[in-house]
């Protein structure tokens, strides 16, 4: 019997989902006594590593685990199931199981983005050398691949990964020992590929393998540009819940008796659709990631019954990509008074398939407080209680400026990030809450670098001036943002046509591109935007 771990942190609902896409049946690790039932064994590793030893320590499995691998039945780690099986990590004061004897460390960020989030290549079994699949990462921590100072665990590599000029383990595979870095779970066809191979012959892994290794660093990395397709989700006027999409936030038809659309009411919120139908399209589509925000809040349920977790559940059913959820990602109160804290509310979303979650207007208070506490993080904020237990590349921060428009001389606080545009105009960008309706006297510079050192794992970086508009993305935002944080930075509002991406990776280095309006309305497909990319010699994934 096939059996799984979940230690209690992280999104192993997906990695369910996929296993019975593929036809096989399991059951969970309960009770150490489990172990002596499972002849073999995956433990889908999400999150951070300190938080993973210590749940297992706490529920007596981490000797059970050891032992299980010791006595040689089938184990697959997945990212922190990997991790576990090495001596320690840079993460964690915690030990790891030292069944290979090398650590885990962090990412260098002198040259790139820290955490290493997206598609990034690994040859693995079949694959050829010449052309690797793609599977998605998302972590900080890795094994460097280092055979001169850890011979004995070099003989454990299987596969290697290059980001920037590190390389590092993205696999390995020893007796009856199998572990990814990567997700397989959430790496589209490729990964359920990999899952179905390992699982239809766990006890094939014992066999000898010729590890895959490129030890030349290439001069350029794998790792490839992300599109994003976005649903913003809520209630429409008859309470159901559609995809909807605004223009500079505006979701609401416009007035426009030709059209139909009545004068007197303003017009209704804008359908463009039902939103796990939609995700489905996106994910056929070859999307890299889906994003759902819920841009009301749904104030009125009480957590366990948000409409939402109905959405995340059915969508991360049958789409194997990574899944950010937004909206309301704070502390709550239940209509019955129950208090629900923001990690409370993460760990709903997580554990209903969400890998990521999405934090707006909260952000933006955590990150006043920061300031006004002279830059010391305290530990309470939604960010980093967040990261803390999942690990930061959990955490993304959806920050919604609006250019604020001063004059030519203006010398006041944000002078220093002035942008001045060709008419001789000159603005900062300005922090809004609440879906833009409240501005703060906060600049997306002083906020994106107030997250990066609350913990925040990504930056999606949205537009209300260019929002719907279709004029292309705001590049002087993207980037002024990008060149103020060392997290990756995910650009978005404005795509009007494939060039527009192109423009964004070339001139700005943002990491991922999102869309909402050109994808849903059919004006533009994620095929034509990966196509046009490819031509400019950006490297995406097929
Ligand atoms: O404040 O933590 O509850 O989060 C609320 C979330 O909902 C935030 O991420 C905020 O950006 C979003 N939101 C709130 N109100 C609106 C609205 O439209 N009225 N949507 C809204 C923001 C922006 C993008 C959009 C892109 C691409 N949507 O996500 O999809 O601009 O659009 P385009 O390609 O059509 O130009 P909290």
């Amino acid at each position: 019997m096939l059996f799984l771990l979940d230690y209690g942190a992280g999104n192993v609902t997906s990695l369910a989902n996929s296993i019975r896409q593929l036809g096989y049946d399991f059951r969970w690790i309960e009770t150490p006594a489990d172990f002596s039932e499972a002849t073999s064994l995956i433990f889908p590793g999400v999150g951070a590593f300190e938080s993973a030893i210590q749940h297992l320590a706490r529920r007596g499995l981490l000797e059970p685990l050891r032992a299980f691998i010791d006595s040689g039945r089938p184990y697959f780690g997945i990212c922190i199931g990997m991790q576990v099986l090495f001596e320690s990590s840079d993460e964690s004061p915690s030990p790891g199981l030292g069944i290979i004897p090398s650590p885990i460390q962090r990412f260098s960020d002198e040259d790139k983005s820290v955490p290493h989030i997206g598609w990034n290549s690994a040859n693995l079994f079949d694959a050829s050398p010449q052309d690797p699949a793609y599977y998605y990462f998302v972590h900080s921590y890795c094994a460097k691949y280092n055979p001169e100072k850890y011979p004995e665990a070099a003989q454990w590599a299987y596969a290697t990964t290059q980001y920037g000029q590190e390389l590092f383990v993205s696999s390995v595979r020893k007796g009856n020992v199998f572990g990814t870095q990567f997700h397989p779970e959430k790496s589209g066809a490729a990964g359920l590929a990999l899952l179905d191979t390992w699982l239809s012959a766990p006890d094939a892994t014992h066999a000898p393998v010729e590890p895959r290794i490129s030890r030349a660093l290439n001069p350029s990395h794998g790792l490839t540009k992300r599109i994003v397709a976005c649903m913003d989700v809520r209630a429409n006027d008859a309470g159901d819940l559609v995809v909807t999409k605004g223009d500079q936030y505006d979701v609401r038809e416009k007035a426009d008796p030709a059209a139909g659309v009545a004068a007197t009411t303003g017009g209704a919120v804008r359908n463009l659709g039902k939103p796990v139908a939609l995700a489905a399209r996106y994910y056929d589509a070859g999307a890299d990631e889906l994003c759902l925000l819920n841009i009301t809040s749904f104030r009125h349920s009480p957590l366990h019954d948000q409409p939402m977790l109905a959405v995340v559940r059915a969508a991360a059913e049958r789409l194997f990509v990574p899944l950010t959820i937004g909206g309301g990602i704070k502390d709550t109160v239940d209509p019955d008074g129950t208090a629900r804290p923001a990690l409370e509310v993460a760990s709903a979303y997580f554990r209903a398939g969400a890998d990521k979650v999405s934090i707006g207007s909260e952000a933006v208070y955590a990150v006043e407080r920061l300031r006004a506490r002279g830059g010391v993080p305290d530990g309470t904020s939604a960010i980093e209680t967040i990261a803390h237990a999942y690990g930061r590349q959990a955490v993304v921060v959806s920050i919604d400026p609006r250019r604020a428009y001063v004059d030519a001389d203006y010398t006041g606080p944000h002078a220093s990030e002035l942008v001045r545009g060709p008419d001789g105009t000159a603005w900062w960008y300005q922090c809004t809450v609440s879906g833009g309706r409240e501005a703060r006297d906060l600049s997306a510079v002083e906020l994106a670098q107030g997250v990066d050192t609350l913990g925040a794992g990504e930056i999606l970086l949205n537009s209300i001036d260019r929002d719907g508009t279709g004029l292309g993305f705001d590049l002087d935002l993207l980037a002024l943002v990008k060149r103020s944080v060392r997290i990756p930075v995910v650009a978005s509002s404005g795509a009007g046509k494939a060039a527009h991406f192109v423009e964004a990776f070339q001139q700005t280095g943002v990491e991922a591109a999102l869309a909402a309006g050109i994808f849903h309305r059919e004006e533009v497909g994620i095929g034509e935007v990966k196509d046009a990319l490819r031509a400019a010699q950006v490297n995406v994934r097929r």
